[in-house]
C-alpha cells in the first residue's frame, strides 16, 4: 500500500556510541555475514544494499565531545544519526521497505526521522524491555540509547533552544501514534512521561494476561490500521534465554514465538515501511551458542517482517 516496489533497502549502522559496552557496533556485519541478504532474496524481495563498506560513518568521534549535562557522546550520536536519517530517507522516499541493522538504539533518532520524513502519517511501534523515552533532564545514565523517543517527540529538554547539537531532529512523533510492547524496566522519570502523555504501553504484564496476539491487535487498533508503520525492535525485548547477546538484558521477556508472532501480525497489515533490528552485541556471551542464537533471532525477525510465515 505504501511501498512503491518489492524492494528492501538495507542500512547497516555499526555504531555503539549511545551506550558504554563495546561490540554492539559489530551487530550489522554479523547479521549480513549470517546470510541475511540471501534470506531476503529467497523470500522474493529485491535488495538495495551497497555492501558492508557503505556502513554509516563516522564511527568514532573526530574531535572532543564533552558531556552535555548528563548526556554522553552527544555530538557523535547526533552526527551519526543525522547521516542515518538521510540514508533511511533515501530508501523510504523511494518507496522501499527500509531495514536498519544496529548498532545501539540511539540510532532510532535517525531511522524514525528518515522514515517519518517520507511517511509523515506513520505510526511507531516500539518493541523493547525499555521505553527509551528519557530526556536530557531525566536520564539516570546519560546513555543516549535510553533517550531517542524523547527527541522524536520534542519533550521538554530536547528543543533546539535547549540543546542545539540535536537541532536537526524534528519532533515528528505524536503521543497517540506511538505504542510500546514488551516493557518491563521503566525508569521513574519515564513512567511519569508515559502517564502524562497518555502513551499506550503494553508491558510484559499485558502480554502474560492477554497473550501476544490480543496485545498486538490492541496496539494496532490504537495507532490505526491504515497508516504506514515503523517498527523499532530492540532484541532485549526477548527473554535473555532467547536473545542473550545484548547489552541491557532484563529477565521475563518475550519468548521466541511471541516476538515473531508480533512481527508477523504487523507484517500482515501490509503497512510496514521501516524496520529496525537493534542492540545485538556479539561481544556479549556466556556460552558458545549465545551469539548464534541472538543473530538467528534477529534474522528471523527480518524474515517474519517480510512475510515468511504468512501463507
Ligand atoms: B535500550 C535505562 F536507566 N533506562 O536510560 C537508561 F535503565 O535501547 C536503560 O532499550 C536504557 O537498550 C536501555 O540508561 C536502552 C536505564
Ligand atoms: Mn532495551
Ligand atoms: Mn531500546
Ligand atoms: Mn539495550
Amino acid at each position: 500500500k505504501f511501498l512503491k516496489s518489492h524492494t528492501v533497502g538495507i542500512v547497516g549502522c555499526p555504531f555503539s556510541g549511545g551506550q558504554p559496552r563495546a561490540g554492539v557496533d559489530t551487530g550489522p556485519l554479523e547479521l549480513i555475514e549470517s546470510g541475511l541478504v540471501q534470506d531476503i532474496e529467497a523470500l522474493g524481495w529485491k535488495v538495495d544494499f551497497a555492501g558492508a563498506d557503505t556502513l554509516v560513518s563516522p564511527l568514532v568521534a573526530d574531535g572532543p565531545d564533552p558531556d552535555i549535562g548528563k548526556l554522553k557522546k552527544p555530538r557523535l550520536v547526533s552526527n551519526v544519526n543525522k547521516q542515518v536519517a538521510e540514508r533511511v530517507y533515501k530508501h523510504a522516499g523511494a518507496g522501499e521497505l527500509t531495514v536498519t541493522l544496529g548498532g545501539d538504539h540511539s540510532l532510532a533518532m535517525g531511522t524514525v526521522s528518515g522514515t517519518f520524513k517520507a511517511h509523515p502519517d506513520a505510526a511507531l511501534i516500539w518493541i523493547d524491555a525499555h521505553a527509551d523515552i528519557n530526556t536530557p533532564l531525566t536520564t539516570p545514565s546519560g546513555n543516549l540509547h535510553g533517550c531517542p523517543v524523547s527527541f522524536l517527540m520534542g519533550l521538554p529538554g530536547t528543543s533546539k533552544e535547549e540543546i542545539p547539537e540535536f537541532g536537526w531532529i524534528e519532533p515528528v512523533l505524536k503521543a497517540n501514534r506511538l505504542v510500546y510492547i514488551g516493557l518491563r524496566d521503566i525508569d521513574e522519570g519515564e513512567r511519569k512521561i508515559l502517564k502524562e502523555n497518555n502513551i499506550k504501553s503494553f508491558t510484559m504484564h499485558h502480554v502474560d494476561r492477554y497473550g501476544i496476539g490480543k496485545v498486538v491487535d490492541m496496539a494496532l487498533d490504537h495507532v490505526g490500521r491504515d497508516r504506514p508503520i515503523h517498527l523499532s525492535f530492540d532484541v532485549d525485548a526477548f527473554d535473555p534465554a532467547v536473545a542473550p547477546s545484548t547489552g541491557t538484558a532484563v529477565r521475563g521477556g518475550l519468548q521466541w514465538r511471541e516476538g515473531l508472532c508480533a512481527v508477523e501480525m504487523i507484517a500482515e497489515t501490509g503497512n510496514l515501511v521501516s524496520l529496525d533490528i537493534m542492540e545485538i552485541n556479539p561481544s556479549i556471551s556466556s556460552t558458545d551458542n549465545d551469539v548464534k542464537q541472538t543473530v538467528d533471532v534477529g534474522r528471523a525477525l527480518v524474515r517474519a517482517a517480510l512475510g515468511e510465515t504468512l501463507l
